[in-house]
C-alpha cells in the first residue's frame, strides 16, 4: 500500500569534530529521497540533528578550554553551514541539548523505571573510550581491540541502569519475521541475529556515573542517561512525543498512512535495528517502517572518521566543483550497501564522464543544433519519425518506470543510474540520426525536426528525474530548453510530446570539463594525502 505521507532522518551527527564527506553522504541521500517524495507531491518530513551528550565531548571541550555547550554550539553552527552548503531541505534540526528533547528522554526513562524495563545494577566490562561503547569479552577478543574502530579497551566498573533487553528478545524476532522489508539490505536481519541476537545479548547500560555531560535522571541525579537511549530518543522528541503539542508525532509517527524510514551508516545498525524497536516496544508505540543501512567511505583502507583525523572535508569540494557535482557524485559511485572509497581521481573522472561529457554535452550541443537548424525554436512532436525514435522514446518510458521502482524501494544510487540512462541513450541516438546529415537533405526536414524534439524531450525527462540530486543544474537545464523552471511539474515527463514551440536560451556549460592534472593534486592536498 502507498503511503500518504513519510517521516524520514538521518542519523543525528556527533559534534566532537567537524563532519566530513561520510556524513555528508547519508544526509545528501536523504535529501534526495526527500525531494523525490515531494517532488511526487508528497508531503514528507524530514529530520537530521546532532548527538550532543558524551564523554567525549565533555574531554573535548576541556582540551579546547571552553564549556560542552560553547563547544556544541560552535561545531553544530558548522553543521548548518554545511547542510545550507548542500542545499539539504530538511525541515526540522534536533538537538540533543534543547530542552523539548531532554524533558522527553526523562519521561521515557521515568516511564522505563516505573515499568521496571530498566533496573539498577552494576555495569562492568571493557571500555572504548573514543567510541563511548561497553564490550563484552567475546567482541574485544584476546587482544583487548575494540570492535569498531580497532583501538585498546580498557576494563572498567560503574553503578549504572540497565534496560532489560531479555524482556524483548522474542518480540523483536518476531518483529523481524512480520516485517522482512524493515532491514535493507535485508542480509542485516541475519547479521543482527546471529552476530548479536543468538550469542546472548546482554542488557543494555543505560546510565553512567562517570561523566556529567548528559541528560540527568530525575530519580537518581548522579546518574546520566547513557548516549543511546538519550540519542535515538531524538526521532520522536522532534516530533513533539510527549509534550504539550503532539499533533507532528500523531502525524509522521503513530498514523501508519506515514511511511517512517532512518537512514543510517553500518556502524550503528545494532542500535537502531535492536535497541530502538525495543525501547519503543516498551513504550506501547509504533516502529519504524524502514530502516536503510548504508556502507561506509573508506579512505586509505580504514573508515573514515572524525576521531582518526583521515577524513575529507565537504566544504572546499563544494566551493570549488559546486554542489551539483559533490551531490552526483556521492549518490553514484557509492553501490548502495557496500562501503565505498573517495578517491579524488573518481571524483574527477565522476564529474568529467557523467556530468560534463554526457549531460552537459548532450544540452550544449542540442541547444546549438536548434539555434542552428530551427531559429533557436524547439521544434513540436511529430510522433515517431526517424527509425530511432521508437527506441528513444521507450527508453525514456523504461527508464522513468525503473526510477520511480526504484526509488520507492529506496535504491537511490540505482535510481539515478536509471535517469542517467535517458542521457546516454541521447547521446547514442545523435551518433544514429546524424542530424548534421539531414540537415543537408531537404527532404529530411521532418526528421531533423523530430531528433530536435525527442533530444530536448530527453534531456527535459533526465533533468526532471535528476532535480533531486542536480538542485541547481536542472533548473539551469530547463531555462536553457527555453522553459520556466518554476512551471516545471514531474508529471510533465509521461507526456512525450509536451515540448515545442518554445524559445531555447544557450548558457554557460553546465558543467566544466576538470583538467585532471590540476584538480587531482588539488583534491589530495586537501585530503592530506602529501602530508
Ligand atoms: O554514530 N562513510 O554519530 P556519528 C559513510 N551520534 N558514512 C559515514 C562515515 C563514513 N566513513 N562516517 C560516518 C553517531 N558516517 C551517533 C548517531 S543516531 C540516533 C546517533 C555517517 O557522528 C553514517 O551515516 O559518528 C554513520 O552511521 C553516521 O555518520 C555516524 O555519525
Amino acid at each position: 500500500m502507498e503511503k500518504k505521507r513519510f517521516y524520514i532522518t538521518t542519523p543525528i551527527y556527533y559534534p566532537s569534530a567537524k563532519l566530513h564527506i561520510g556524513h555528508a553522504y547519508c544526509t545528501t541521500l536523504t535529501d534526495i529521497f526527500a525531494r523525490y517524495k515531494r517532488m511526487r507531491g508528497f508531503e514528507c518530513y524530514f529530520l537530521t540533528g546532532a548527538d550532543e551528550h558524551g564523554q567525549k565531548i565533555e574531554e573535548n571541550a576541556k582540551k579546547a578550554g571552553v564549556t560542552p555547550q560553547e563547544f556544541v554550539d560552535n561545531i553544530v553552527e558548522g553543521f548548518h553551514k554545511l547542510w545550507e552548503l548542500l542545499y539539504i531541505s530538511n525541515d526540522d534540526f534536533i538537538r540533543t541539548t534543547q530542552e523539548r528533547h531532554i524533558k522527553t528522554v526523562q519521561q521515557i526513562f521515568s516511564q522505563m523505571l516505573k515499568q521496571e524495563d530498566i533496573y539498577l545494577g552494576k555495569y562492568k566490562g571493557w571500555y572504548c573510550t573514543p567510541c563511548e561503547s561497553f564490550w563484552t569479552d567475546t567482541q574485544v577478543g584476546p587482544d583487548h581491540l575494540c570492535p569498531d574502530c580497532g583501538r585498546p579497551v580498557h576494563e572498567a566498573e560503574e553503578e549504572a541502569y540497565f534496560f532489560k533487553t531479555s524482556k524483548y528478545v522474542d518480540r523483536l524476532l518476531k518483529f523481524y519475521d512480520e516485517n522482512p522489508k524493515f532491514l535493507l539490505p535485508e542480509s542485516r536481519k541475519n547479521e543482527m541475529i546471529n552476530t548479536f541476537i543468538k550469542p546472548g545479548l546482554e542488557d543494555l547500560c543505560v546510565s553512567r556515573t562517570s561523566f556529567s555531560w548528559g541528560i540527568p535522571i530525575k530519580e537518581n541525579p548522579k546518574h546520566v542517561v547513557y548516549v543511546w537511549l538519550d540519542a535515538l530518543t531524538n526521532y520522536i522528541s522532534a516530533l513533539g512525543y510527549g509534550s504539550d503539542n503532539p499533533e507532528l508525532f500523531n502525524k509522521f509517527w503513530q498514523d501508519p498512512e506515514c511511511e517512517t524510514i532512518h537512514i543510517l551508516g553500518a556502524d550503528i545498525t545494532r542500535f537502531h535495528a535492536i535497541y530502538w524497536p525495543m525501547f519503543l516496544e516498551s513504550l506501547g508505540l509504533r516502529k519504524p517502517d524502514r530502516e536503510l543501512i548504508h556502507g561506509l567511505l573508506m579512505m586509505r583502507d580504514s573508515k573514515m572518521s572524525k576521531s582518526k583525523g583521515n577524513v575529507v572535508d565537504p566544504y572546499p569540494l563544494v566551493e570549488r566543483y559546486g554542489v551539483d557535482a559533490v551531490r552526483y557524485y556521492l549518490v553514484r559511485e557509492v553501490t548502495f550497501g557496500q562501503d565505498g572509497s573517495f578517491t579524488p581521481e573518481q571524483f574527477v573522472e565522476r564529474s568529467n564522464t557523467d556530468l560534463a561529457n554526457s549531460l552537459g554535452n548532450l544540452l550544449n550541443r542540442t541547444v546549438s543544433m536548434i539555434n542552428k537548424y530551427f531559429q533557436g525554436i524547439v521544434p513540436s512532436y511529430q510522433g515517431k519519425v526517424t527509425p530511432f525514435d521508437g527506441e528513444l522514446e521507450s527508453v525514456i518510458n523504461v527508464s522513468v518506470k525503473q526510477y520511480e521502482n526504484l526509488l520507492d524501494d529506496l535504491k537511490i544510487t540505482e535510481a539515478i543510474t536509471a535517469a542517467m540512462d535517458i542521457v546516454g541513450r541521447a547521446n547514442k541516438y545523435i551518433d544514429e540520426t546524424t542530424p548534421w546529415a539531414l540537415a543537408k537533405d531537404e527532404s529530411k526536414q521532418k526528421d531533423l525536426a523530430s531528433v530536435m524534439n525527442h533530444l530536448a524531450t530527453a534531456l527535459f525527462v533526465a533533468g526532471i528525474l535528476l532535480k533531486p540530486v542536480l538542485v541547481t543544474a536542472s533548473d539551469k537545464l530547463f531555462a536553457q530548453l527555453g522553459l520556466n523552471p518554476e512551471e516545471v511539474k514531474y508529471e510533465q515527463i509521461y507526456n512525450l510530446s509536451y515540448l515545442g514551440g518554445q524559445t531555447v536560451n544557450k548558457g554557460d556549460q553546465l558543467f566544466p570539463r576538470l583538467d585532471v592534472t590540476i584538480e587531482v593534486p588539488f583534491i589530495q592536498e586537501l585530503m592530506g594525502v602529501n602530508k
